[in-house]
């Protein structure tokens, strides 16, 4: 197979065996950014459609996301780097009962390479967690991801919560499969007294902090 086929399908089959050397051949020809977004996410979005339609099972999806893991982490010493003073500060965090955290580690990435400082929760984090966070670190943002369509109602109530406890005046930037930017910016912009944006990707995710900051 060509070199781009054949990392696509390394994501796919779950094939961890020569990926180094692979994206080695991949760096000298395209940026580190450009073979994550062009090319494995590419693998990933083929992975959730063989899963959705049954034909992939659950192990082998996480072996996917394992390698696609392993070469986002190659490839990240890679990426440009802007460097500076610190430009913000958010906290992310993967929303309570949702373990997907491919997308949320892109945004660290994206921003963190970009200037700001990124609190970095993990998954499956309670709102209070989330909130408490935000608090201590003194964030200037509060960053959501969450995959499944259940975490659109915990961020809704993630929302309320912030309502309830004053917390309306940390702008909150919302990623991940199951949201549309209607849902975000129109139904839960109702719900919230502060300001809540939808990011489709994680450089739609830096354009908005960027936003928030100035
Ligand atoms: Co899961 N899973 N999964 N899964 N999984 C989905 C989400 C699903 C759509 C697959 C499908 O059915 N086609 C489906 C959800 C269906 C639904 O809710 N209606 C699903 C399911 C059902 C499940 C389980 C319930 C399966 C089961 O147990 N029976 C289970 C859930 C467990 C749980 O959370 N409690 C589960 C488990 C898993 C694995 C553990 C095997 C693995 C995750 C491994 C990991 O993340 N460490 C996994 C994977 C890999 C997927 C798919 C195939 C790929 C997700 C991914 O990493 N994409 C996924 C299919 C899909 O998404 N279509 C699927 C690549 C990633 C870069 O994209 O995260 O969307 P994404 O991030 C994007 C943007 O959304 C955005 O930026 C990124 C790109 O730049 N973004 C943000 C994301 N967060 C952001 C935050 C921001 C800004 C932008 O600001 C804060």
């Amino acid at each position: 197979l060509p070199l781009w086929e054949r990392l696509k399908r390394r994501i796919i089959d779950g094939e961890k065996k020569g990926l180094e050397t692979d994206l080695d051949d991949a760096l000298a020809q395209r940026p580190a950014l450009e073979i994550i977004n062009e090319v494995l996410l590419d693998g990933m979005k083929t992975v959730g459609e063989l899963f959705g339609s049954g034909q992939m099972q659950l192990p082998f999806v996480l072996q996917s996301a394992e390698v696609m893991k392993t070469a986002v982490a190659y490839l990240e010493p890679y990426m440009d780097r802007v460097d500076g003073e610190t430009k913000g500060r958010i906290v992310l965090a993967t929303v309570k009962g949702d373990v997907h955290d491919i997308g949320k580690n892109l945004v660290d990435i994206i921003l963190s390479n970009n200037g700001y400082q990124v609190v970095n929760l993990g998954i499956k984090q309670p709102v209070s967690t989330i909130l408490e966070a935000a608090e201590e670190q003194k964030a200037d943002v509060i960053g959501m991801s969450g995959l499944l369509v259940k975490s659109t109602v915990v961020m809704k109530e993630n929302l309320e919560e912030m309502n309830s406890r004053g917390m309306s005046d940390y702008p909150v930037l919302l990623g991940g499969a199951a949201l549309t930017r209607a849902y975000v910016e129109q139904d839960l912009a109702e719900v919230f007294t502060g300001e809540v944006r939808y990011a489709r990707d994680a450089f739609e995710g830096l354009r908005l902090m960027d936003a928030f900051m100035a």
